[in-house]
C-alpha cells in the first residue's frame, strides 16, 4: 500500500518537463514563470538552493508572452517609504517590503549570478510620468570575500543613458564599509547611499528619495546622472535581472 501511495505522490514529479529541483525550488522568477505563474506578484525563490527568499517578480504584461517578463526585481524605489541609508549587514541580507520598496540583498545577488548568466534592466520614471530604461546584456556580482564586486557590460540604451559604466568592476560600499575607489573619502557617507561606488558615482539608486528636483546637497538623491543629472531624484527606480537564454 505504501509503495502505491509513494508512486502516486512522486510519479507526477518524475514525469514533469522541468527538472525536479527547479520545479520545487525555483531559483529565480524565470523558473517561477516556467511553472505557469505569469502574474507579477511576490513569490518565493531559492537563490542558494534551500533557503526561501521572498521576491517581487515582474512578469510583464499579463498574457502577452512578451519579452518583458520573467524579471527578478532586486531593487525598487517608488514612494520614499523605506529608509535606504543602512549599514553593510542590511545590504548584505536585504531589507524593505517586497510589495513596495526593497533591496534583495547582495548575498542573494551573488548566489543567483554566479550560477547562471544574467542580464540587467534598470527602469526609471520621473515625476512627469516619463519612463526610460537602461539595459545590460551581462550582469554578475562576486562573493562577499571579493567585496561583492560588480560586473556589468553590454549597454543597450532605452533612453536613460549609461550611468552604470563607471560602476563596473567596483566593490559594494556602505557608510560602515568603505570599499570604493575614492582614496580620500567615503562615497556612501558623502552621497548618503550604498552602491558599487567608484570615486564616486553616476548613479545613486539607493540615495535619498528626493521627491523630484532638489539641489540643496550635491548628488545625494536617488539620481541617474545621464538622464536627469545630479539634482533630480526619480519617482521610480527598479533594478531587475533575468537569465540570458
Ligand atoms: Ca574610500
Amino acid at each position: 500500500m505504501t509503495n502505491m501511495v509513494f508512486l502516486a505522490l512522486v510519479l507526477p514529479l518524475l514525469v514533469g518537463s522541468t527538472p525536479i529541483s527547479q520545479d520545487l525550488f525555483p531559483t529565480d522568477c524565470s523558473d517561477v514563470y516556467a511553472k505557469g505563474q505569469t502574474l507579477s506578484a511576490v513569490y518565493t525563490i531559492y537563490p542558494a538552493g534551500e533557503t526561501p527568499v521572498q521576491v517581487y517578480c515582474d512578469m510583464g504584461c499579463e498574457g502577452s508572452q512578451s519579452e518583458d517578463g520573467r524579471w527578478t526585481v532586486f531593487q525598487r524605489r517608488m514612494d520614499g517609504s523605506v529608509n535606504f541609508y543602512r549599514p553593510w549587514e542590511q545590504y548584505k541580507n536585504g531589507f524593505g517590503s517586497k510589495i513596495g520598496e526593497y533591496w534583495l540583498g547582495l548575498e542573494n545577488l551573488y548566489q543567483l549570478t554566479h550560477k547562471r548568466k544574467y542580464e540587467l534592466r534598470v527602469d526609471l520614471q520621473d515625476f512627469e510620468g516619463v519612463s526610460v530604461y537602461a539595459r545590460y546584456s551581462s550582469f554578475s556580482v562576486e562573493s562577499e570575500a571579493e567585496g561583492y564586486k560588480l560586473h556589468v557590460s553590454g549597454f543597450i540604451n532605452g533612453g536613460a543613458g549609461d550611468s552604470m559604466a563607471t560602476h563596473n568592476e567596483q566593490k559594494f560600499s556602505t557608510f560602515d564599509k568603505d570599499q570604493d575607489s575614492n582614496k580620500d573619502g567615503n562615497c556612501a557617507r558623502t552621497y548618503l547611499g550604498a552602491f558599487w561606488y567608484n570615486a564616486c558615482h553616476h548613479a545613486n539608486p539607493n540615495g535619498i528619495y528626493l521627491w523630484g528636483r532638489d539641489a540643496t546637497y550635491f548628488a545625494i538623491g536617488n539620481v541617474w546622472h545621464h538622464w536627469k543629472g545630479y539634482d533630480t531624484g526619480l519617482k521610480t527606480i527598479v533594478m531587475k535581472i533575468r537569465p540570458v537564454t
